[in-house]
């Protein structure tokens, strides 16, 4: 088998089509919104956001859509179309008896965002939903987050939520959206993560990283132009998913919880750098690693802005790396896969490499020369055939827009 080198995504405009046309044909009439939200890579800044501390990410060209016409019976009924054509229904659920865990499975997203809409006082009258995308699931590029942005910014605009491109919507900011659609995943489907995965969808802009310091909510975009260097950013999938991710990513946030409490601060970003010997000294053994790469990660970003700022975007590869080593020997969420990738796109010439996300599997990015490209994965499918690994899966990505509603007449 050869290695998989995927299309860039299809953008907004591909995935709101296909959304748009599978709810025509499903329906029987025309949706009467539809609004689409990209995966995210982050750049740098891992497993900082739920200590409150900074993040790096950028919008992926790969969206989901979500196409809607709301109903009058109080009725959710979800359909996703897959890229094989082929319709998923989800069970419809009365949104009033919607509690979390009564929905599983993909459908789990969309039923908990409106599960916390209506929680949060909107009134919701029912809804058909149908979504198609092109972010890549299971890979840790942030499907999930992906599809409830989407989906929250498509019911409450049947909810008649003035909600516009841009931070300021009709009253609601991005941000505050951000953190319904974190809190659909973390109260509704089960998953204790961060808010940096839905504030990347919501609010990345193209060209641009988001700086966010999740403790004072700042957000600053960052012009990030990587092909005017000449470079790129090789996301590579490794396809993997280790099966104790989850219970790995609770345990690390529990550790850090469990930390800051002992050193009484309300969350590891208080730990200045000066502090870190001193503050890791208190802690047992343990909870050390996790302390350093939490405050080590933060001062790697605000590093790694300051290159930026200073226009020097090729000199940013040996702070990826260091972020993937101390994620590898301090946080310890790393995993053979992602280490064989990120060993093997260096040695093969990428100026830096890190794995990206939660970890235990899923993607990992280089900074490469845009002319190598082809030698690069070429190495690393080298590498994996040689242990007998499964293929990954390639594609350069530049930061593309975050979520906006499209125009249901495009089809
Ligand atoms: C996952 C989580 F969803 C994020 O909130 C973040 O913690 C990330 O892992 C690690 O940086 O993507």
């Amino acid at each position: 088998t050869d290695s998989t080198t995927v299309e860039a995504g299809g953008g907004a405009i591909d995935a709101a089509r296909r959304a748009v046309t599978e709810f025509r044909s499903l329906h029987g009439h025309e949706p009467q919104v539809c609004w689409s939200a990209p995966g995210r890579v982050n750049l740098i800044g891992e497993h900082t956001d739920y200590n409150d501390g900074f993040v790096l990410p950028f919008a992926l060209p790969h969206r989901t859509a979500v196409a809607a016409t709301a109903r009058e019976d109080g009725m959710l009924r979800m359909t996703t179309v897959g890229s094989d054509g082929r319709p998923q229904v989800a069970d419809p659920v009365q949104v009033e008896d919607l509690r979390p865990g009564s929905v599983t499975g993909w459908a789990a997203y969309p039923a908990g965002v409106a599960w916390v809409l209506r929680e949060s006082g909107f009134a919701l009258t029912g809804a058909d939903l149908v979504v198609c995308g092109d972010v890549p699931t299971g890979a840790g590029l942030s499907s999930s987050a992906a599809l409830e942005c989407a989906t929250a910014l498509a019911l409450l605009d049947l909810a008649g939520v003035s909600v516009a491109a841009g931070d300021r919507t009709g009253g609601l900011r991005l941000t505050e959206i951000a953190r319904w659609a974190q809190r659909a995943e973390n109260d509704f489907v089960g998953a204790p993560t961060g808010v940096l995965d839905q504030t990347a969808s919501l609010c990345c802009t193209a060209a641009h990283v988001l700086f966010l310091d999740v403790r004072s909510g700042e957000q600053v975009q960052v012009p990030f132009d990587t092909a005017a260097r000449e470079l790129a950013i090789l996301v590579i999938d490794t396809k993997t998913r280790h099966a104790h991710s989850e219970s790995g990513y609770g345990e690390r946030r529990r550790g850090c919880i469990e930390a800051a409490r002992v050193l009484g601060v309300d969350s590891l970003r208080e730990v200045a750098t000066a502090e870190l010997d001193a503050s890791s000294a208190r802690l047992p053994a343990e909870l050390q690693p996790l302390l350093r790469h939490v405050v080590t990660e933060n001062d790697r970003v605000e590093s790694l802005v300051r290159l930026l700022d200073g226009d020097r975007l090729d000199e940013i590869g040996p702070l990826l790396t260091a972020s993937h080593h101390s994620l590898r020997d301090d946080y310890r969420v790393s995993c053979t896969e992602l280490d064989l990738v990120v060993d093997t796109a260096l040695a093969a010439g990428a100026l830096g490499a890190r794995m990206t996300g939660g970890g235990f599997g899923g993607s990992a990015i280089a900074l490469i020369r845009s002319a190598e490209q082809a030698e690069i994965e070429k190495s690393i499918t080298a590498a994996f055939d040689e242990r007998g690994l499964t293929h990954p899966r390639f594609f350069a990505a530049s930061p593309s827009p975050g979520a906006g509603r499209e125009d249901v007449s495009l089809s």
